[in-house]
């Protein structure tokens, strides 16, 4: 048999295939690749640069300012679309490439696609070693970029031509896994990028890609359906995975049939509209009061597309019912049997509406619904307090986060945050009433994320308002995507919380027994205090800046700005040390066994006391 072929670089063959992968969304099929972001120097200029440039009209390529950013950009493009669609990230060799590496691990952690190309030294091994190569004394095939492996879901490096066939074929179909989601890093050897090929037509054929919904195996449906029904006080926990199978209609339908109240994760808040009665709002650590009641009550916790990471079960502290039960909805079966969970891998979509089929015309009593019911009055009367404004010479991020919502809190508003104090604040207190109105990196929560994560997100949803809210630490690790997002016409609303420091970490210090040391910048060493000019620094960036003295300021700026089309950053000074002490949970935070200092010596005490009651499983 003889194959029609064509004569294309490596690196043409990449960019060719990228631009025939497509997708269906509402009803059109769009490039399942959103574009690529790209940073060359050698190792990637002269192969994928070349390729790239030939098919910029299909598949744009993006220059961004810092690889991180650029990759953490094309994340949050990914979170945004639901795991529908996604990019690539290029990258030189050495440097270049592992400023990716921390992004990988954010791509890992929290389950989402992305797809990194970056360079590699020459597979011929001719000009050893070249600029930026790690030479490795006892192991000749080490490069840089096996850094990549542990925090890729497919690694591959591209040491001949042909091994990209195979190579993106097996991308395209981790990338596109429900269960094995997550990033995949193909590194491009330099010369074998440049190097020819006669490669077969119809690898490079129109591919429409579609979402995978797994159906339950019949045992574990029965299983998870008998525990349900036997449940006197259910709980579903909401987690990202609802979102990404675009089940919040099944998981409404499910919690009003049976009567189960439902609490979200960081992932998966704003599964369910604010304003649901059953949405008891967020869980664990920086959860409600009306959902930490419940989840320590709970018979049965029915965990949607959650991790059950440590922020979620207050480190395995939450749930005190005895006999605790927890049925595992999950795409993927690592998830689903977690904690000796009945693990239920299946679509959560699919999952729900083959329970509820199960369940009939169940429902749990209506006592248990009602007290999920009045503990939901009793939390909305304490964030009420908690976002009210007071005339405090400085503002709590609780103040500030109610301002943003009255002033720009709409169905088409997206939220995005990473770290610091913001994360827990914004889980208990922003109402979000749309599914996806919530972007939170929380897997891995990456200082950093917030400015990139938001020229993203725009990139996914143009038509969303899209509004950063970033601590004053986490923009300086990471801003300069403000630039690109400038460049790109990218509008983002950032509103700057500028506490003169790392108050998260002061205040957890301060509750481990810490002395006030090098967290806040007042306790660091210095010889000078650094007074930073927020709003001149991204005004010099390009952006529309507003520097605002009090909440009813920064409510007129969100106001008056929302309409500009420029990327806007509004700074606010905030008090490092007040946080919403309502609701909340232990977390569990190793205190030093010894110490000379007495505060150690207390917090280890009540270390000791509250490990006491963490389920080990
Ligand atoms: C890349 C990275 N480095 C360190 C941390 C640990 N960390 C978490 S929050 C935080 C301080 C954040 O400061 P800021 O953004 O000003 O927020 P604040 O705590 O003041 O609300 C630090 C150092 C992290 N999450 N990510
Ligand atoms: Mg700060």
């Amino acid at each position: 048999m003889s194959q029609k072929t064509v004569r294309l670089t490596m690196a043409q063959a990449v960019a060719r295939f990228l631009t025939r992968q497509m997708t269906v969304i509402d009803g059109n099929k769009v490039p399942i690749f959103g574009g690529v972001f790209a940073i060359f120097g050698h190792g990637n200029v002269a192969g994928v640069g070349e390729a790239l440039h030939g098919i910029k009209d299909a598949l744009p390529t993006y220059r961004a300012q810092n690889e991180q950013g650029m990759a953490n950009a094309a994340i949050a493009f990914a979170k945004a679309s639901f795991r529908r669609r996604f990019m690539a990230c290029t990258t030189s060799i050495g440097p270049g490439a592992l400023n990716m590496v921390t992004s990988a691990a954010l791509a890992h952690v929290n389950r989402l696609p992305v797809l990194f190309l970056p360079g590699d030294v020459f597979a011929n091994r001719r000009p050893d070693p070249v600029l930026q190569q790690v030479e490795g004394f006892a192991d000749g095939t080490i490069s840089a970029n096996d850094c990549f492996r542990p925090v890729s879901r497919y690694f591959d490096r591209i040491t001949r031509p042909e091994q990209i066939i195979p190579a993106l074929r097996r991308a395209m179909q981790v990338l596109t896994d429900p269960a094995d989601c997550g990033p995949v890093t193909l590194s491009l050897c330099q010369d074998v990028q440049a190097e020819a090929y006669d490669y077969p037509e119809a690898f490079f054929d129109e591919k429409v890609w579609s979402s995978r919904r797994i159906e339950p195996d019949a045992d574990e449906l029965a299983a998870a359906i008998a525990a349900l029904k036997a449940a006197k006080s259910p709980v579903i926990i909401a987690g990202g995975g609802v979102l990404y199978s675009e089940a919040s209609k099944a998981l409404a339908a499910f919690a009003e049939k049976h009567g189960v109240p439902v609490v979200e994760t960081q992932a998966g808040k704003s599964s369910l509209p604010h304003s649901h009665p059953l949405n008891m709002g967020s869980v664990g650590v920086t959860g409600t009061s009306a959902s930490n009641q419940l989840a320590e009550a709970a018979d049965v916790v029915l965990a949607v597309g959650s991790r059950l990471q440590d922020f979620t079960t207050g480190s395995w502290a939450l749930f005190k019912n005895e006999g605790l039960k927890i049925v595992g909805l999950n795409v993927q079966p690592f998830d689903a049997a977690k904690h000796e969970g009945l693990p239920l891998v299946a679509d959560a979509r699919v999952g729900l509406e083959r329970i509820s089929a199960g369940l009939g015309n169940h429902k749990v009593d209506t006592a248990w619904t009602d007290k999920a019911k009045a503990g939901k009055t009793e939390w909305l009367k304490a964030a009420d307090k908690a976002t009210a404004t007071t005339n405090a010479a400085l503002p709590s991020d609780a103040q500030v986060i109610g301002a943003v919502q009255r002033a720009r809190g709409s169905a088409d508003t997206v939220l995005v945050c990473a770290a610091g104090g913001l994360p827990g604040e914004l889980h208990k207190l922003w109402q979000a009433e749309t599914p996806g109105g919530y972007h939170m990196e929380y897997g891995f929560s990456t200082m950093g994320y917030e400015v990139a994560g938001g020229l993203g997100t725009k990139l996914a949803r143009p038509d969303s308002d899209v509004i950063v809210m970033v601590g004053d630490g986490s923009y300086m690790m990471l801003n300069s995507e403000i630039a690109s997002s400038i460049m790109l016409g990218a509008k983002i609303t950032i509103v700057l919380l500028d506490n003169a420091g790392y108050g998260c970490i002061n205040r957890l210090q301060m509750a481990t027994g810490g002395a006030n040391f090098n967290n806040l910048l007042a306790d660091t060493h210095h010889v000078e205090l650094p007074q930073i000019d927020f709003a001149a620094h991204a005004g010099a960036m390009g952006a529309l800046t507003r520097k605002v003295g009090s909440i009813s300021e920064l409510e007129s700026a969100l106001k008056e700005t929302a309409g500009e089309a420029r990327t806007t950053v509004i700074v606010i000074d905030t008090d490092p040390l007040v946080t919403t002490d309502a609701g909340g949970h232990w977390w569990d935070v190793a205190v030093p066994e010894v110490s000379e200092r007495a505060e150690v010596n207390a917090a280890r005490k009540g270390y000791e006391k509250a490990l006491a009651s963490q389920r080990f499983g």
